[in-house]
C-alpha cells in the first residue's frame, strides 16, 4: 500500500512520517537548510505480515503544489496533516479538494501538534475538518490526534494503518504495465535509474519496455519494488528501475514521462475529457482559458475548449477538450488536474474519455455522444455504446485498446463479447454494428435508385452529390470504403466521373436508336481511324447537325463514346487501342515520353486528328505534358480497357 502526506505548510507532514517509519523524507540540501520540504520525499516501512508500507510525503508550500500533484497519483490511502494548533488553512483545502478530484477516498485526518493545545481546541479544529471533509469522497473519514514529538496517539495510528493494508483489496489489475516517473538520476556503476508508482500492469527484469511519450525503447535490467531488490514489480507499488538502452542519457527521460510496456505507448496533444470546476471558484470558467494540466507526475500548458456551453459554472462539470502545449501520454479514465495559468490556484479537475481526440467536428452531436458512451463503466458496455451511434462512425480498434490500456488477452474478450464487424482500414481496422454498413450500403444504391428513375437520361451521380443524397451520411472513410466495395461486388460501376447502378444503361428513345443505328457502322469502319463529323454529315444529306450532336453528347455522357474535339468522336474499343498504342511508344522513348509527331507517324493519323487527341489526353489526366513531352500517368487499360460501345 502506498501511503501520501498531505496538507498546509509546516503542519509536521515530514515529522509524522519520520515519527512513523524512522525516516527523514527531507532529503536535499535546501530542504535541510530552510525546513520545509521542496520535493517529494519517500520512505517504507516493513510490517509485521511480511509487506512493506511506502509513504509518499509532498510539499506543503503554496508555491510547490506542482511538486505535490507529481506525488499524489497512485497514493492509495492518505493521511491529510492539520496543526492542532493552525486547524485547517489555504493548502489544508486545496489538497483536499486535489485529492477529491482524483478521486481518492480512503484515507485518514491527523491532527498534528497535539501537544501545543487544549482539549477544547482539539473539538473544535475535529469539527472544522469534519465539515470540510463533508462535501468530498473522504466524508468520515478517521480522525488520529497525535504529536510527533511525544509520540502521543501514535500507535492507534499505526493500528489504522495496518489494518487499512489487510482491507486493501487485492489489486484488479488487467491493464497493461504504466508508471509515472516522478524521479530520474545516474547511479555509478548501475546507469540509469527511473523511479514511480506503478499505475497498472506487471514488469519483470529482462522486460523490453518504452519510454512514452518519446517511444523510445529501453531494457529493464534490475528492479527495486518498495525498496526492496525484487524480479519483478506490479501495481500498487513503487518502483525503482534501472532502465539500460545504447546511448540512453539521464536527460532521456523527465519527472512527468512513463515507462510503459510497449503496447501500450501513447502520445497525445489533445485530450477529451469531462472537467469538474471546484465550488468555490468565484467565476465561470470561460473557453479558451489557459491553464496547467497535471496528469500523472507530469505539467503541461493547455487550453480549455468547451464543448457543450460556452462557460462552466463553478461546482458544475461539463465535456472540454485540452489542446495541449506539447505531447504527453495520457488513457482513458486518468484522472488530472487543471490549475491555473500562473500556477497559484487549483481551478478544477477532471478524468480523460478519449485520450486520441480530433480537432474536426470536436462539438458536433455525434461526437458529444460518442464521448457520452466512453463514460461507461467498462470497455465492453463503450464499445457497444459507441457502435450503437448514427451514422456509423467505426470505431478505430487498435486505438481504443490503446486508449483503454487492455492487452491481448482483454482485447480479445472485449471483442468476443461486443458483436460487430471489422473493417480493414489502412494499417487498422474499424468496428462497425452488424448490419451497419449493409444500411448504408442499402441507401447509397437507393440514392441511385431514385436518381436513375428520375433522370434516365443521366448517367448517374459523382461521389459527392451520391453522399449528399444518401439517406444515411457516413464518414468519408467509410463511404469510400463501401464505394469500393460496391464497385467490386459489380452492384455499383464507374461511368467517368459518375456512378452508377450495374444495369443502368443509356435508353435511347426509337428515334435516337434508328438514327445511331445508321451513324454507328461508320464510326466503327474506320477502327483508330474515325471519321470528322462533317465528313460523316457530308455522306447523307438528311441527317441534321443538332440531332447528331445530341445523341452523340448524350452517348458520351454514359462512356459510349468519347468526344475527342468537336470534330472527332471515338468508340472506346478504338480509344483504348490508340492509348495502348500511345503508350508503347513512351515506353520506347528513351525519355519515356510520348511524342505526337511519333504518334502520328507511327499510326497515320491524320494531322487534324494526332494533335486533339493527346490534348484529350492530357485533358482526361492519361498523359501529362511538360518540357521533354507527354508522361504517361496511367496505365491505357485502366483508363479505357474493358469498356464498350453503346
Ligand atoms: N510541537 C510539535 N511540533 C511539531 C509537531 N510536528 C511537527 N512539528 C514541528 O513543526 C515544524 C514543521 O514540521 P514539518 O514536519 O517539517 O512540516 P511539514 O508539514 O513537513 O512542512 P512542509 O513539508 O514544508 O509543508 C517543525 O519545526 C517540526 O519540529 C508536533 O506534533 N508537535
Ligand atoms: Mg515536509
Amino acid at each position: 500500500m502506498i501511503v501520501g502526506t498531505a496538507g498546509h505548510i509546516d503542519h509536521g507532514k515530514t515529522s509524522l512520517v519520520k515519527a512513523l517509519t524512522g525516516i527523514d523524507a527531507d532529503r536535499l540540501k535546501e530542504e535541510k537548510a530552510r525546513g520545509i520540504t521542496v520535493d517529494l520525499g519517500f520512505a517504507y516501512k516493513p510490517t509485521a505480515d511480511g509487506r512493506i508500507l511506502g509513504f509518499v510525503d509532498v510539499p506543503g508550500h503554496e508555491r510547490l503544489v506542482r511538486n505535490m500533484l507529481a506525488g499524489a497519483t497512485g497514493i492509495d490511502h492518505v493521511l491529510l496533516v492539520v496543526a492542532a494548533d493552525d486547524g485547517p488553512m489555504p493548502q489544508t483545502r486545496e489538497h483536499l479538494a486535489i485529492l477529491d478530484l482524483l478521486g481518492l477516498t480512503r484515507g485518514a485526518v491527523v491532527l498534528t501538534k497535539c501537544d501545543l493545545v487544549s482539549a477544547a481546541r482539539l473539538d473544535q479544529v475535529r469539527a472544522e475538518i469534519g465539515q470540510l471533509l463533508g462535501p468530498t469522497g473522504l466524508a468520515g473519514s478517521d480522525v488520529f490526534p497525535v504529536s510527533n514529538l511525544t509520540g502521543e496517539g501514535m500507535a492507534a495510528l499505526e493500528q489504522h494503518l495496518l489494518r487499512a493494508q489487510q482491507e486493501q483489496a487485492p489489486v484488479l489489475d488487467d491493464g497493461l504495465f504504466r508508471l509515472a516517473v516522478d524521479r530520474c538520476f545516474t547511479l555509478a556503476g548501475i546507469g540509469t535509474v527511473v523511479t514511480g508508482t506503478a499505475v497498472s500492469g506487471r514488469v519483470a527484469v529482462g522486460d523490453r519496455v518504452m519510454v512514452s511519450p518519446r517511444k523510445l525503447p529501453v531494457r529493464v535490467r534490475g528492479l527495486h519494488a518498495q525498496n526492496r531488490e525484487a524480479t519483478h514489480g506490479q501495481a500498487g507499488q513503487r518502483l525503482a528501475l534501472n532502465l539500460a538502452a545504447t546511448g540512453l542519457e539521464k536527460s532521456d527521460i523527465v519527472r512527468g514521462d512513463w515507462i510503459v510496456a510497449e503496447a501500450a505507448s501513447s502520445a497525445t496533444r489533445r485530450i477529451d475529457a469531462r472537467v469538474r470546476l471546484l465550488s468555490g471558484e468565484s467565476r465561470e470558467l470561460a473557453h479558451w482559458t489557459p491553464v496547467h494540466l497535471h496528469l500523472g507526475a507530469s505539467d503541461v500548458g493547455a487550453r480549455v475548449v468547451l464543448l457543450e456551453k460556452p462557460t462552466l459554472a463553478p461546482g458544475a462539470s461539463a465535456l472540454v477538450q485540452l489542446e495541449l502545449d506539447r505531447e504527453i501520454s495520457a488513457w482513458h479514465g486518468d484522472r488530472f488536474i487543471l490549475r491555473d495559468q500562473s500556477a497559484t490556484r487549483t481551478l478544477g479537475g477532471g478524468v480523460v474519455l478519449d485520450p486520441f481526440a480530433s480537432a474536426t467536428q470536436r462539438r458536433k452531436p455525434l461526437r458529444l455522444a460518442t464521448l457520452a458512451a466512453l463514460e461507461s463503466p467498462t470497455p465492453e458496455a463503450a464499445l457497444t455504446a459507441q457502435l450503437a451511434l448514427e451514422p456509423p462512425a467505426g470505431v478505430d480498434v487498435d486505438s481504443f485498446f490503446v486508449a483503454w490500456n487492455l492487452p491481448a488477452a482483454r482485447r480479445q474478450a472485449v471483442l468476443s463479447a461486443v458483436a460487430h464487424r471489422s473493417l480493414a482500414d489502412g494499417s487498422g481496422s474499424r468496428l462497425f454494428a452488424p448490419g451497419q454498413l449493409e444500411r448504408v450500403a442499402a441507401s447509397l444504391t437507393q440514392a441511385l435508385a431514385a436518381h436513375h428513375e428520375q433522370q434516365p437520361d443521366s448517367p448517374g451521380l459523382t461521389p459527392a452529390l451520391l453522399q449528399k443524397q444518401s439517406v444515411i451520411k457516413a464518414r468519408a472513410a467509410v463511404f469510400n470504403h463501401l464505394l469500393r466495395e460496391l464497385i467490386a461486388a459489380g452492384t455499383l460501376q464507374r461511368a467517368g466521373t459518375c456512378l452508377r447502378l450495374a444495369g443502368h444503361e443509356v435508353s435511347l428513345r426509337p428515334n435516337e436508336q434508328m438514327l445511331w443505328e445508321r451513324l454507328r457502322p461508320w464510326l466503327d469502319e474506320g477502327g483508330i481511324h474515325p471519321p470528322k463529323l462533317s465528313d460523316l454529315l457530308a455522306r447523307d444529306r438528311t441527317l441534321h447537325r443538332n440531332q447528331v450532336m445530341h445523341l452523340l453528347e448524350k452517348l458520351g455522357r454514359f462512356g459510349k463514346i468519347y468526344a475527342v474535339s468537336e470534330e472527332y468522336f471515338v468508340q472506346p474499343q478504338h480509344l483504348h487501342a490508340l492509348a495502348q498504342a500511345a503508350q508503347k511508344l513512351a515506353q520506347a522513348d528513351p525519355h519515356r515520353r510520348l511524342n505526337v509527331k511519333d504518334l502520328r507517324e507511327s499510326l497515320g493519323l491524320s494531322r487534324h486528328l494526332s494533335l486533339p487527341l493527346v490534348e484529350f489526353f492530357d485533358q482526361i489526366g492519361f498523359t501529362k505534358r511538360d518540357p521533354e513531352g507527354r508522361k504517361i500517368r496511367r496505365d491505357a487499360t485502366d483508363m479505357f480497357g474493358g469498356q464498350t460501345s453503346a
